[in-house]
C-alpha cells in the first residue's frame, strides 16, 4: 500500500516530531511517501533547496499515485487542506487526524466532507488503534 502522509510545513512545525511517530507506524502497513514530513530538522521556512514548483508538482505526482491520503489536521495548513481537496477530486480514500482541545476547530470544509474519514485522537496511544480499525475494517487494507 502507498500512503502519502500530508502534514504542516509552513504552516508551523511544532507536531513535527508527533508527524515521526505516525509515519513510524504507518510503515508498518506500507510504504510512506512523503517520510520527510516528520523530520524535525525541517523547519516551516518550508525550503530544501527545491523550488516551490518542483515541490508542488513531485507531491502531486506522489498524491495521483498513492493509495491513501493520511492527513494530520490538527496544525492549520493551506497545504494539507489543498492535498486533501485534490485527492477528493482524485477519488482518493482519505482520512484524518484531528486532535481537539488546541484551541482551533477544524475547518467545517475537512470535517463536513463526505469523503473524508476522520479520527479524533489525544495522543499516539489512542491514534493508532483507530487507524488500525480503519486499515482493516474500513478501508479494505490488510496490514
Ligand atoms: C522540505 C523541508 C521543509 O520544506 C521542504 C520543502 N517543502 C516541501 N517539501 C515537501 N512537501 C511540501 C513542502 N511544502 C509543502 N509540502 C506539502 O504540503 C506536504 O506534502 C505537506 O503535507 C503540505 C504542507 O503544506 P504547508 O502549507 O503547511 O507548507
Amino acid at each position: 500500500m502507498r500512503i502519502y502522509f500530508a502534514g504542516s510545513i509552513r504552516g508551523g512545525r511544532e507536531d513535527a516530531a508527533l508527524y515521526q511517530q505516525i509515519i513510524v507506524f504507518l510503515q508498518g502497513f506500507g510504504e510512506v511517501l512523503t517520510e520527510h514530513i516528520g523530520d524535525p530538522s525541517l523547519t516551516e521556512a518550508g525550503d530544501d533547496g527545491s523550488t516551490d514548483r518542483l515541490i508542488h508538482d513531485r507531491d502531486l505526482a506522489w498524491l495521483q499515485s498513492c493509495d491513501l491520503l493520511i492527513a494530520e489536521v490538527t496544525l492549520v495548513s493551506l497545504g494539507v487542506g489543498y492535498e486533501i481537496g485534490r485527492a477528493v477530486e482524485s477519488g482518493k480514500k482519505i482520512l484524518c487526524l484531528h486532535r481537539p482541545g488546541t484551541g482551533k476547530k477544524l475547518s467545517a470544509m475537512i470535517a463536513g466532507c463526505a469523503q473524508v474519514e476522520l479520527v479524533i485522537y489525544h495522543d499516539l496511544s489512542d491514534l493508532t488503534p483507530q487507524i488500525t480499525d480503519f486499515l482493516k475494517n474500513k478501508s479494505g487494507f490488510e496490514k
